[in-house]
């Protein structure tokens, strides 16, 4: 059918035409294809803000939820090409950072897929989050531009005003069409603003933070380490979420809704506090409207619903009023306001959503003025609870719950592992594709050597797929009968890159006394450090500098190699994860959320190594512990160290030979040989003088717990059950079953 399309409008074939071609051309039959799909509707409707959506590309993923995949892959390898190839030329948009930004990419491909009426709103920055690249094992920051003259965006003639304090921005709406999986299409709104300037970019990613009217839409989290970077990210977030308010009303208006019903038309969901805005927002349009005050704040205590991703203070929001004042001084009263009605009501200043220091706490305002407040994971939601917002609990524990995160299968498996996905559907069927549930089918083949096998195989594929990116992408050659342990995500102390970094340090030192590992080993990382988090820098530069090092010396590297991929991002971890035995889950336990790279690989065929953090918890309950390696403190000791202040690294270095020698061996000679003692003098000293996230205190367990692990990969059968475990066992962390309960509980669409 699209051979066919071609012919009719590139009057050629598609042998005759080069890839580039083929792309554009498959770029504009699959908008149309999805143009003709039916969209979805209905009275209520979702609005899920996020300041990110880590969407990935995107041709792939439409062809197989338009179902046309199989037949257009055959179409392109009957001309010569395939669909990877063409993939290959599709930019990947960077509009997002981890976590979180992917969690809103995968709930957007469930709602359409379970049929349900909701929208993405966010923003289309332009450079996106920066594009890093490594030089003198340093990570450096880049634009990363993504939009080209005909992409997935559309531009569509909606457009707002946004008023700001000293002037007003109109709006351009553009929408990226969102199929679900044999079902209706939603859509991505992402807002951009009119005068913005892609030419004030400087050196780098620098530019003129204060030149609002054009740099509001390049980047995503600007630099906010200074005053003006952080007055940028309000007028991000209020350009954001006036818009997503303004479009709402007018839909729900076009609906039907007289306003006084308006909580029956829409419900917003606010992915963590960034859109937090919209809460004071829609109350200041109601009452433009005509609504008072008290009603409004009523209608939208019935629409909005705060999802919360982590218990990091430092990302719990809390602006200075003194800041909004400056952006958005219409906005001042109705948060005073709704701070005076709860100081009226609860005496508490925990609970308080100005604070003594005239701050303005986000997070505050979602759970007073929300109806629901949900953890994405059932340890993090408990966490919440008890702890770090237990003084809320108390007052509404009727709006606390939980939504433990999912992954859409469709990227996930079906699209990044087309062979484990052959593999599984030969055996139990595709019923999977639609019930996830449907994966624990597979149990029933524990005992299988031929199957046991078959997944060996697809695994050893899957390095060789990965080996050949890398090779063709970064130059690098890995060896395909290595174990290939992985750690990918945001860099972030809490997630513990620096131990996994220590534990090489040990390998390196035992390969050098003539202890060999039984098969080389294969230590991969991809992260991006937020420009100005010096010790997550800091950490990286350990990393490349450890690479190097290992590389370089020829009694090492046929044992060892380490590599960090440069510019990590969703298209990275499609290749990384199917090749991956040994996934990295590694931080402090009751710090990560919930994890979802955890999801991903453990249903493409890799076991865990983690602690007992986030949403390992549940993994662990469901394969048992004889398939997962779970190691270090529990959250209870953990909150109880922080509580007491009873952690001391320094000590813990000062008892343990082992500990010291490779805390030592950071600023040693090999060390300083490659690297910059700047760098490395600062990471370890605060290995040894703050240890935040006490990487020192499950440091040796760790190194246990891995020696065991590789010892249990060389019985390759037994390993193999523990992949079909893990892979029949994922079900659950399909994202499809997160949405139903979002919509079960929270949305009622
Ligand atoms: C992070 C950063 C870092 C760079 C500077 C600006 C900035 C702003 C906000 C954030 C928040 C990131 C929150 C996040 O990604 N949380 C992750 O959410 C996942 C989905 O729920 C969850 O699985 C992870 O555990 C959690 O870390």
């Amino acid at each position: 059918m699209f051979s066919e399309y071609f012919k009719t409008n590139y009057k050629k074939t598609l042998t005759e035409s080069n890839d580039v071609e083929i792309y554009r051309a498959l770029l504009r039959f699959t908008k149309k294809q999805l143009n003709e799909k039916r969209h979805i509707d209905g009275k209520k409707k979702l609005y899920y803000i996020s300041a990110e959506f880590l969407i990935g590309k995107l041709l792939a993923n439409n062809l197989i939820n338009l179902g046309l995949y199989d037949e257009i892959d055959r179409e392109l390898k009957d001309a010569g090409t395939s669909l990877a190839a063409i993939e290959a030329i599709e930019p990947e948009p960077s509009l997002g950072n981890g976590g979180l930004g992917r969690l809103a990419a995968c709930f957007l491909d469930s709602i359409a897929t379970l049929g349900l009426n909701g929208d993405g709103v966010g923003l289309n920055y332009h450079f996106g989050l920066f594009r890093q690249s490594f030089s003198e094992n340093l990570q450096q920051e880049l634009p990363n531009p993504w939009i080209e003259k005909e992409s997935w965006l559309e531009k569509t003639d909606v457009s707002f005003s946004v008023p700001f304090k000293d002037f007003t921005l109109k709006s351009v709406m553009y929408d990226i069409d969102v199929a679900g999986y044999e079902s209706g299409c939603n859509r991505l709104h992402l807002f951009d603003a009119e005068t913005v300037d892609e030419s004030i970019v400087k050196k780098g990613i620098t530019f003129d933070k204060t030149n609002i009217k054009k740099n509001l839409t390049l980047f995503l989290y600007p630099d906010d380490s200074d005053e003006d970077g952080r007055l940028l990210r309000i007028y991000q977030q209020y350009f954001m979420v006036s818009n997503a308010a303004q479009l709402l009303l007018k839909e729900a208006e076009a609906r039907g809704s007289d306003l006084h019903d308006l909580a029956d038309y829409a419900v917003v969901q606010i992915n963590d506090t960034h859109p937090t805005l919209v809460i004071p927002e829609l109350i200041y349009l109601l009452g433009k409207r005509g609504i008072t005050f008290n009603e409004a704040a009523r209608i939208v205590s019935r629409m909005c619903a705060y999802t919360n991703h982590t218990i990091l203070a430092e990302a719990l929001e809390k602006w200075p009023l003194t800041y909004l004042s400056q952006v958005v001084p219409h906005l001042i009263p109705i948060i005073k306001k709704l701070d005076t009605e709860v100081k009226k009501q609860f005496k508490d200043p925990a609970v308080h959503i100005i604070d003594s220091q005239n701050r303005v706490h986000m997070a505050h305002i979602d759970i007073h003025c929300g109806f629901s407040i949900n953890g994405v994971a059932a340890l993090h939601t408990q966490i919440l609870k008890d702890s770090e917002l237990n003084h809320f609990y108390r007052i509404y524990p009727e709006k606390f719950n939980n939504k433990t995160n999912g992954i859409t299968f469709r990227r996930w498996l079906i699209h990044t592992n087309p062979e484990l996905t052959a593999l599984i559907a030969e055996k139990i069927g595709t019923g999977f594709f639609r019930d996830e549930q449907e994966l624990t089918k597979l149990l029933a083949y524990r005992e299988d050597i031929g199957f046991l096998n078959a997944l060996l195989e697809v695994k050893q594929h899957a390095k060789k797929r990965l080996n050949a990116h890398l090779l063709e992408k970064h130059g690098v050659v890995l060896d395909e009968n290595a174990v290939y342990d992985i750690q990918i995500k945001r860099l972030h102390e809490y997630k513990r890159q620096q131990m996994n970094a220590l534990f090489i340090i040990w390998q390196y030192l035992q390969i050098k006394q003539g202890k060999l590992p039984k098969r080389p080993i294969v230590c991969l990382f991809g992260a991006k450090a937020a420009p100005a988090y010096t010790i997550a820098k800091d950490i990286i530069h350990l990393i490349l500098c450890l690479q190097k090092l290992i590389a370089e010396d020829a009694q090492v590297a046929p044992h060892l190699k380490v590599l960090m991929v440069e510019n990590y991002n969703v298209t990275e971890a499609e290749f990384l994860i199917p090749a991956c035995d040994i996934s990295e889950q590694i931080s402090l336990a009751s710090k990560e959320a919930s994890g979802t790279g955890n999801m991903k690989f453990m249903l493409n065929g890799a076991v865990t190594l983690g602690t007992s953090d986030g949403a390992n918890v549940e993994i662990a309950d469901l394969v048992g512990t004889e398939n997962i390696y779970l190691f270090g403190k529990k959250s209870e000791e953990v909150i109880h160290l922080y509580e007491t202040q009873d952690y001391c690294s320094k000590k813990i270095y000062q008892k343990s030979p082992l500990v010291k020698m490779l805390v030592d061996f950071i600023t040693g000679p090999a060390m300083l040989r490659i690297g910059h003692k700047e760098n490395l003098e600062r990471i370890q000293s605060e290995l040894l003088n703050k240890d935040w996230f006490m990487t020192l205190l499950d440091l040796e367990d760790y190194i246990k717990t891995k020696e065991r692990i590789f010892s249990d990969y060389e019985n390759r059968t037994e390993w193999a059950q523990k992949m079909l475990v893990n892979i029949a066992q994922a079900g659950f962390f399909s994202s499809d079953r997160t949405i139903a309960e979002y919509n079960r509980d929270i949305w009622k669409l």
